[in-house]
């Protein structure tokens, strides 16, 4: 199974990415992959302004909770027939415990509201083949099979919109491992005589047909992991749905190529503004499905600033919660997602109907947009109270705090804007407005990157490397646990000499500053020699061994300090970094560090 997972799994989530040499503005349309047709659906401005919604896996994996026969499994725990090859019948025998009678759809909705969600998604029917809802298409549904015998989503479609939100069903149309016909159980049925044509026209279409008739207005139809149909057979598919509910948005996971709105793989966000509309999907903690031993949750700072980071490349956070088998959602679910509602309370004017922000990340944080209005995410305060924001064009009328209007002193430093900073009312993310007239020079990746004494790292990511020889820009994919998936952008392909990368940085306080290189290097690239130069000296190091570059494991990334150089006046300095001699690739370069020396 688990060569399954790579074959169909690691193709929807694995986006490798290559950026050409050189990075210019217009790299930016490269990330846009709207929808074949090129056009964005009519109704698609609510969900473009939505920019944070709730996810929702709950289904008889909850009951399981991560265990099955003693055994504790970690990563997705809405894999666990999957990963416990566990037979049809005995797992379909889970329905009998289940009896959500936890389960309050008003409290949920009222908790998606005050959590500052705009939209919910929950799973209807996942790749375990049970149906969440009633169900005339088949027995295998939560009214017939289970105990609790009433269709929870009925309820919560209802309380949902109730609270002003939009709400949209989940369905897996293809990997069904409770049927034989459905795609991915492959230890109960044998896959070679497999009909998927008669299970879509059996179960996955009759039952999404269900759902777009019975469960009023639905803003997103939310599919996942496609097969079995060619590119014809998706759009039949889609124009059949679609003529049920047609203000309805179709995830991009229908399928070859086509949706109406674009998702990334799982817990990956673009490292660039991508334009039209996206979703980033991210889970609270490693799983999915609820599992009662992960413990791993995101505090309320990581997801503000997660939420603002994707807000900041253009797109939608949807972020998971896995409800247990008695319909509760998590405790720390709730307190960090009420904890995030009441900080969008204060600062969502710089999140909800944002565009991407006009100035690329800097190492105080990240920006939004309106228009006339840029939002400063500020993650990180300089130590000195002196915030830049480098090569700003427009004619700049006001700069406050967004939630206590206190305006900021600031002054025009050649092309950039200097704010005088004091305290700031919110550590995990404080929001400062620049209001201005007129139309600013839009994201672009030449403005150089600032390093500043007051911070106490400045990160020259990836991204923003402009790229000699055979260096180019790749997005690697890893995990934790299974489905775990992490993403990074990294320079590779640095073998020679000629194959350099560079950095071009406007640093603001002279000084010594440490350099750090943040990199992953497999045994056998290890112990080469590097070059680093800088204001025209040369510094040499040698990589260190860190990991093999696995999918499906973890891959270590090292901060390797090389050298210290010394910055003798503020001004634009280029960074540029090269394999020494001709070998095998250097290194798998995440990120070059300053660190002020103090
Ligand atoms: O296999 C599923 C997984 O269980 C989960 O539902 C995620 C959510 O995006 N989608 C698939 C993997 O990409």
């Amino acid at each position: 199974m688990k060569n399954y997972f790579k074959r169909r799994l690691l193709p929807c989530v694995l986006t490798v990415v290559l950026l050409t040499n050189e990075a210019k503005p217009q790299e930016i349309e490269r990330w846009d992959n709207r929808v074949s047709s090129g056009h964005e659906p009519a109704g698609i401005q609510w969900f473009k302004d939505a920019k944070f919604g709730m996810f929702v896996h709950w289904g008889l994996y909850s009951q399981l909770a991560g265990t099955w026969k003693n055994k504790n499994y970690y990563g997705s725990g809405e894999w666990i027939m999957n990963r416990a090859r566990i037979p049809a019948a005995e797992y379909a025998a889970v329905a009998q415990q289940f009896n959500p009678v936890g389960f309050d759809a008003e409290e949920w909705a009222k908790f998606a509201r005050q959590s500052g969600f705009r939209y919910m998604v929950v799973t209807a029917k996942h790749h375990e083949g049970f149906a969440m809802f009633d169900s005339k298409v088949s027995d295998f549904n939560v009214v017939k099979a289970s105990p609790y015998g009433k269709d929870p989503m009925k309820a919560l479609s209802e309380a949902v919109r109730k609270e002003g939100l939009h709400f949209g069903f989940y369905y897996s149309q293809y990997l069904d491992w409770h049927e034989a016909n459905g795609g991915g159980n492959d230890w109960d049925f044998d896959e070679s005589r497999k009909d998927y044509q008669r299970y879509y026209q059996g179960k996955s279409v009759p039952q999404i047909k269900e759902l777009l008739t019975h469960y009023g207005p639905l803003g997103i139809l939310w599919f996942d992991m496609p097969g079995g149909l060619s590119k014809e057979q998706t759009q039949a598919m889609i124009d059949t749905l679609h003529a049920l509910q047609p203000d309805a948005l179709f995830s991009s996971r229908v399928g070859q190529g086509l949706g109406d709105y674009r998702d990334f793989g799982d817990s990956e966000v673009p490292p660039l503004p991508v334009a039209g509309a996206w979703e980033a999907i991210y889970t609270h903690n490693d799983s999915w499905g609820y599992i009662s031993h992960d413990m791993n949750f995101k505090s309320s700072g990581e997801i503000i600033r997660l939420l603002a980071g994707t807000a900041s490349k253009g797109g939608n956070l949807m972020l998971n919660i896995g409800p247990d088998g008695t319909g509760r959602l998590p405790a720390y679910s709730q307190k960090y997602l009420l904890e995030t509602g009441s900080w969008l309370g204060r600062f969502g004017e710089s999140i909800y109907g944002t565009t991407y922000g006009l100035v690329p990340a800097q190492p105080w944080g990240v920006t939004t947009s309106k228009p006339g209005k840029l939002y400063l995410h500020i993650f990180e305060r300089p130590s000195n109270g002196r915030l830049l924001i480098p090569d700003f064009d427009a004619a700049v009328s006001a700069i406050y705090q967004l939630d206590t209007h206190q305006p900021l002193r600031w002054k025009k430093r050649g092309s950039a804007i200097e704010i005088s900073i004091g305290t700031l009312s919110d550590k995990r993310n404080t929001v400062l407005v620049v209001a201005y007239k007129g139309t600013p020079r839009k994201f672009d990746l030449t403005t150089p990157l600032t390093v500043s004494a007051g911070y106490k790292e400045n990160p020259l990511d990836a991204v923003f490397a402009r790229l000699h020889g055979s260096a180019k820009i790749e997005s690697l994919t890893f995990s934790h646990y299974f489905g775990d998936w992490k993403h990074a952008t990294c320079v590779t392909g640095m073998s020679r000499p000629e194959d350099s990368v560079s950095f071009l940085a406007r640093i603001t306080d002279p000084g010594d500053y440490k350099v750090l290189l943040e990199y992953a290097c497999p045994p056998e690239n290890s112990r080469q020699e590097g070059t680093l130069l800088f204001d025209g000296k040369e510094y040499k190091f040698e990589t260190l061994r860190t990991s093999k570059l696995e999918e499906g494991n973890p891959i270590l990334f090292i901060r390797h300090p090389v050298a210290i150089v010394t910055v003798p006046k503020a001004g634009l300095y280029t960074l540029r970094l090269s394999a020494a001699q001709q070998g095998s690739a250097l290194f798998s370069l995440k990120s070059v560090i300053l660190e002020p020396v103090d």
